[in-house]
């Protein structure tokens, strides 16, 4: 199975937030800025753009040597040979998904420290752990468990468990403090004047 260990700074295609700009480039600028983890994240393409952005994806990760994750499909997972997927709570839950994914990544969001854990007893590889902060990012966001939920997670969470929901190069620090060294970063990223500069910069504050 594909280690999700190393992982410390985990990045995304960049949906709404490419503007005019090549998703593939702005994916391509985070990994040469050191991101360990893409994920496919397009909550506003058709599933055929999906599929496409994705070959491409799939592709440019392969050569750099970083890990592919799909966001919600299983399908669009296997068809693109990602090393994993994530899941949400309210997408196909681990137990339908590991027959399919075998020992490939799976990831779960959790927004509680019950359903941290049982993500975990159903065979999680890693968690997201959020909204630590205030996103605008995601539509409905869940309610921001702050850095307690991290604090609590760390305690005794046997899986790699990473931070995700409004963290950037302000608030980064706290997250380490709280005892959490993978961070989950879209906006802070895309929106920064140069992409593969600012994942240099969260990258060495992961370290
Ligand atoms: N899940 C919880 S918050 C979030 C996701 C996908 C979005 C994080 O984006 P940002 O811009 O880093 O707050
Ligand atoms: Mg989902």
């Amino acid at each position: 199975m594909t280690s999700f260990d190393h992982v410390r700074l985990y990045c995304f295609s960049p949906g709404r937030l490419a503007g005019p700009k090549d998703p593939v480039a702005l994916v391509e600028e985070q990994i040469r800025g050191g991101a360990d983890v893409i994920q496919l994240r397009e909550k506003e393409m058709s599933k055929r753009d999906r599929l496409a952005l994705g070959f491409e994806l799939r592709r440019l990760t392969r050569n750099y040597g970083v890990l592919f994750i799909v966001n919600d499909d299983v399908d669009l997972a296997l068809i693109l040979e990602a090393d994993g997927v994530h899941l949400g709570q309210e997408d196909i839950p681990i137990d339908h998904a590991r027959p399919l994914m075998k020992d490939r990544i799976i990831g779960v969001s959790t927004h509680s420290l019950e359903q941290a854990m049982t993500a975990v007893r159903q065979g999680a590889d890693y968690i997201g752990v959020g909204p630590v902060f205030p996103t605008k990012t995601k539509e409905n966001p869940d309610p921001i468990v702050g850095l307690s939920l991290l604090e609590r997670v760390g305690a005794d969470c046997p899986i790699p468990f990473v931070a995700i929901g409004g963290i950037g190069r302000d608030n980064l620090e706290l997250v380490v403090k709280a005892g959490c060294r993978r961070a989950a970063v879209i906006s802070d990223i895309l929106l920064a004047p140069d992409v593969a500069e600012r994942c240099r910069e969260l990258k060495r504050m992961l370290a």
